[in-house]
C-alpha cells in the first residue's frame, strides 16, 4: 500500500496505481521507461482518503468516487462507490519493448476522441495508429493516421463518462471493436503502460483532463476573425492587391497569412527581400487597417554553410544525430535540410531567439507545418528513421520516441519565446502537428484536406473529435486544400465554418484563385454576410474562448453535450453546438436546399426567423444557398456585436437559464470582466439576476437587450420602471431586471 494508491508486484511486471484525486487515477504498468512529462501541465496532487482492502483473489483500493479491483492475474475493473462497472481491462501483456492490453467494451459503448481523425465522430469499429504523419497530397475520410494524434479517448455508455489518456508518446495502435467487437486492444510499441483515468460527468472528465495537461489560453481576440490565405501569396504586391480586394468588396477581413514563398528559398527565418522589399512597411500598413500578418514555419533548416541559421545550429550541436553521431538529413522544401532537436531545453531556448526580428517587424502570429516531423521520402514513412536521436532532456531517447512530441515541442519553444519577446500580447501559433497539451501552446487547423463534399461532411467530426480530445481551436481549410470547389461547395464550405473557432480560407498552390470574390454572385454576398455574421459573433465566441481557459471545455460541442446520457445524440455527426446556445448544421450535399436536423430536448429558435421548436424532434429545414440552419437555446443570452454589444435574450418558458459574457481590451494581459446572467421565468414574468467579476469598468452607458420568443410589456429595474421599445431594452447596470411579458396572445412568438 501507498498513502494514495498500491504499488502492485509480479514476477513478470509491477503496476503502481494512484489516486491523484478522489475521480483521477494514474495506473503505471512497467518494465518500460518512464515518460518525460511534456504533456503535463500541472503535477496536481489531491490529498486522497482511500482504502487498499486484500480479496480473495486481489485487492480493491476505492476513494469516495471510484473503486477499483485487481486480479491476482492483472486484471482490473473499475467501478463507482456503488459498485457499478465502467471499465474493465485484462492483464495486459509485454512482448519485447511493447505493451499490449485489452479494455472490454459494452454493447452501448461509444468512444470519442484519439486527436485528428478522419473517422466518424463516434470512433468505435475501426484501427486506429497513433504516429503524426503528413497523409501525402490530400486525404480525405479514412485517412489514418493523420498529423496530430492524441492518445485518449472518452468513453460513454449508461453507467457513466469516462476518459483514458495513455502518457506515452511511442508508435501505438488503438483497435477499437475492430477485430473483436467487443474490446478495444491497445498496443504501444516501447514505454511504460502508463494511463489516467478520469471518471465524471463530460464536463467533469475533460475539465480535470485539462486541468493537468493545461488549459487552453486566452487568444488575442483577432485570432477569432477571418484569416485569409493562400500558398502563396508571393510578393508584397501581391498582398496588397489581396487586401484591397477585401476593401473594394466590403470583406472583413482579420489577419492574412504568409506561406512558404515568403521566404528566401525556403530557408526558416528568412524573408525574400525581392519579393518582400519591404516587410516591416507592408506589415505596419496592415496593421493600420486591423489586419495582422502570421508567416510559416517549418522546422527543416537548409543545408547552406552561408546561411547562419544553419551555421550557428551546426557549431552548437542542435541538430537531430543519427547512431554514428552524424547530424541527419533529411529532404524538404528547401532541399536537404538538418532538423532541430526541440527536445533539448538548449534547442528550444537557440530556436525561440529567431522569433525576435519578426516579433519586431510586427509579425501577430506564427504557423508551424511539417512539424510531424514530415520529410520526402521516396518510400517509407515521410519522417525519420526511428533510429535518429534525442535529448529526451538529456536522458537520451530515440525517434520512436520523440517523434510524436516533435511538433508538441517545437510549439513549446515558440511559445515560450513568444512569452519573454512580447511580454504585453498573447501568442498566436497555429500548428499542423502535436500531441496530448499541445492546446497550451497552440492553435490547429485540419491540414490538406481534398476539396469535395465528403470532406467537407468530414470536417464536423474532425473537428469535433479534436475538441473532445483537449483541444478546441482548429478548422478546415475552406474549401478544401487541393483542389478547386465549385462556387455552391465553397459558399456551404464556408457558412459550415464561419461558425467554428479557427475560420481560415487556405488552398494549395496550382489551385484556381479562391479569394471571396473570385466566385462572382451570389457567392460574394453570401460570403459577406457570413463574414459579418462571424463579426457580430464575436462577443459570444470570445465568451467561450474564455470559458475554455476556465474549463477546457471546446468551442465546438457534439449535441450529446446537452445531455450525455441520450443514447440518440451519439451519433449525430451532421451538426454542431457552438457554446452550448447555438445548433449549427451546415448543408452538406449538392444541390440540397433544405435538410433535416435533430434538435435534442428542450425548445429552440429559429436563429434566422425566431420560430420557436419544442425538442426532440427532427425538422425539415429550408436552407437556400444563401442560409444554413442555426438554432438557439431558449435561455439563452446571446451577446453580439451590434450597436456596440446587444444581448440576444431567448425567452424560455418555465425554467431557469444563464448568460455569460466576458470582457476584456482583446489582447494582452490587462483587466476583464465577466458578468452573469442567471434568468428565472415564472407564468409572466422573467427576473434577470446579474453577477460580476473583474476589474475592468462596464464599457458604454448601459445594457441593451433584444428580447426574442415574447414581448416585453414591462420592464423594472432595481425597482424602477424603464421604457420598452417593441423588443428593445435599453438599461442600467443592474442586479435584478424583471420583464413583464405582453399578456396578448397574438403578440407573442
Ligand atoms: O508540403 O507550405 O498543410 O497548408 O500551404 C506542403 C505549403 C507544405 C502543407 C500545409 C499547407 C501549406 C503547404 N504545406
Amino acid at each position: 500500500p501507498l498513502a494514495d494508491g498500491a504499488r502492485l508486484t509480479g514476477p513478470d511486471a509491477e503496476l503502481e496505481i494512484r489516486f491523484l484525486s478522489s475521480d483521477v487515477l494514474r495506473l503505471t504498468w512497467t518494465p518500460g521507461r518512464l515518460p518525460i512529462p511534456y504533456a503535463i501541465a500541472r503535477d496536481i496532487l489531491e490529498d486522497t482518503r482511500i482504502s487498499v482492502v486484500p480479496q480473495p483473489d486481489g485487492w480493491c483500493l476505492e476513494s469516495a468516487a471510484i473503486r477499483i479491483e485487481v486480479g491476482m492475474d492483472g486484471r482490473v475493473r473499475f467501478q463507482t462507490a456503488a459498485g457499478r462497472v465502467w471499465r474493465e481491462e485484462d492483464p495486459p501483456e509485454r512482448q519485447g519493448e511493447a505493451w499490449r492490453h485489452r479494455v472490454r467494451l459494452r454493447p452501448e459503448e461509444r468512444l470519442y476522441g484519439l486527436g485528428e481523425r478522419a473517422a466518424p465522430l463516434n470512433r468505435r469499429g475501426r484501427v486506429y495508429r497513433m504516429w503524426n504523419l503528413d497523409p501525402g497530397g490530400s486525404y480525405g475520410p479514412g485517412a489514418d493516421p493523420l498529423y496530430l494524434g492524441v492518445p485518449l479517448w472518452i468513453s460513454l455508455h449508461t453507467d457513466g463518462v469516462y476518459l483514458v489518456f495513455y502518457e506515452n508518446p511511442s508508435d501505438a495502435t488503438f483497435d477499437l471493436g475492430a477485430s473483436e467487437p467487443d474490446a478495444a486492444w491497445v498496443s504501444f510499441a516501447g514505454g511504460a503502460l502508463r494511463y489516467y483515468v478520469f471518471y465524471g460527468s463530460l464536463e467533469h472528465v475533460l475539465a480535470r483532463y485539462t486541468e493537468r495537461t493545461g488549459r487552453p489560453p486566452l487568444p488575442p481576440r483577432w485570432a477569432l476573425g477571418f484569416h485569409q490565405s493562400r500558398w502563396s501569396y508571393e510578393s508584397a504586391d501581391e498582398v496588397r492587391a489581396v487586401v484591397q480586394g477585401f476593401r473594394d468588396h466590403d470583406l472583413p477581413l482579420h489577419a492574412i497569412h504568409l506561406d512558404i514563398d515568403f521566404m528566401d528559398g525556403y530557408r526558416v527565418f528568412t524573408v525574400d527581400r525581392r519579393r518582400f522589399p519591404d516587410l516591416p512597411d507592408l506589415i505596419r500598413e496592415l496593421e493600420g487597417q486591423g489586419i495582422r500578418t502570421v508567416v510559416i514555419l517549418d522546422p527543416g533548416v537548409k543545408i547552406d554553410p552561408g546561411y547562419s541559421v544553419y551555421q550557428e545550429g551546426m557549431a552548437q550541436g542542435m541538430f537531430c544525430r543519427l547512431p554514428d553521431g552524424k547530424v541527419y538529413r533529411g529532404l524538404v522544401w528547401p532541399g536537404w535540410c538538418v532538423f532541430p532537436d526541440f527536445t533539448d531545453p538548449a534547442v528550444r531556448v537557440w530556436w525561440g531567439i529567431h522569433y525576435r526580428p519578426f516579433v519586431e517587424m510586427g509579425v501577430a502570429g506564427f504557423w508551424h507545418d511539417m512539424n510531424e516531423p514530415t520529410t520526402f521520402v521516396a518510400w517509407g514513412e515521410p519522417t525519420f528513421p526511428r533510429v535518429v536521436r534525442h535529448a529526451m532532456e538529456g536522458r537520451g531517447g530515440d525517434h520512436q520516441e520523440a517523434h510524436n512530441l516533435y511538433g508538441l515541442l517545437m510549439n513549446r519553444a515558440a511559445w515560450e519565446a513568444l512569452r519573454e519577446l512580447q511580454p504585453d500580447r498573447r501568442p498566436f501559433l497555429l500548428t499542423r502537428s502535436g500531441w496530448a497539451g499541445v492546446q497550451r501552446y497552440a492553435w490547429n487547423w485540419t491540414g490538406d484536406t481534398e476539396s469535395t463534399w465528403a470532406a467537407l461532411r468530414q470536417t464536423i467530426p474532425t473537428v469535433l473529435g479534436l475538441g473532445l480530445s483537449g483541444i478546441p481551436y482548429t478548422g478546415p481549410d475552406i474549401g478544401g486544400f487541393s483542389g478547386a470547389p465549385t462556387a455552391e461547395l465553397f459558399i456551404r464550405w464556408f457558412q459550415a465554418a464561419a461558425f467554428m473557432p479557427f475560420f481560415r480560407n487556405h488552398a494549395a498552390k496550382g489551385t484556381p484563385r479562391r479569394e471571396p470574390w473570385v466566385f462572382g454572385e451570389p457567392a460574394l454576398s453570401i460570403v459577406r454576410e457570413f463574414l459579418r455574421l462571424r463579426v457580430r459573433l464575436l462577443p459570444y465566441l470570445y465568451t467561450l474562448a474564455w470559458e475554455a481557459t476556465q474549463t477546457g471545455a471546446p468551442l465546438l460541442r457534439p449535441l450529446f453535450w446537452l445531455d450525455p446520457k441520450d443514447p440518440a445524440l451519439w451519433e449525430i455527426e451532421d451538426a454542431f453546438l457552438l457554446g452550448s446556445s447555438l445548433l449549427v448544421a451546415p448543408v452538406m450535399e449538392e444541390g440540397a436546399r433544405s435538410r433535416k436536423v435533430f434538435l435534442p430536448s428542450g425548445e429552440w429558435y429559429d436563429f434566422w426567423s425566431d420560430q420557436p421548436f419544442v425538442g426532440p424532434e427532427v425538422v425539415e429545414v429550408e436552407a437556400p444557398l444563401e442560409r444554413i440552419p442555426v438554432f438557439v437555446r431558449a435561455g439563452s443570452i446571446l451577446p453580439m456585436a451590434e450597436d456596440g454589444l446587444t444581448l440576444h435574450l431567448y425567452g424560455l418558458p418555465g425554467r431557469e437559464g444563464e448568460g455569460i459574457l466576458y470582457q476584456d481590451s482583446g489582447d494582452g494581459f490587462g483587466p476583464y470582466r465577466v458578468d452573469r446572467f442567471h434568468e428565472r421565468r415564472q407564468e409572466g414574468t422573467l427576473r434577470i439576476r446579474r453577477t460580476e467579476e473583474g476589474d475592468l469598468p462596464w464599457p458604454g452607458d448601459g445594457l441593451r437587450f433584444q428580447i426574442h420568443g415574447f414581448i416585453p410589456a414591462h420592464a423594472v429595474v432595481d425597482g424602477r420602471s424603464v421604457p420598452v421599445e417593441g423588443r428593445a431594452l435599453i438599461v442600467p447596470l443592474f442586479e435584478e431586471l424583471i420583464v413583464e411579458v405582453d399578456p396578448d396572445p397574438s403578440r407573442t412568438g
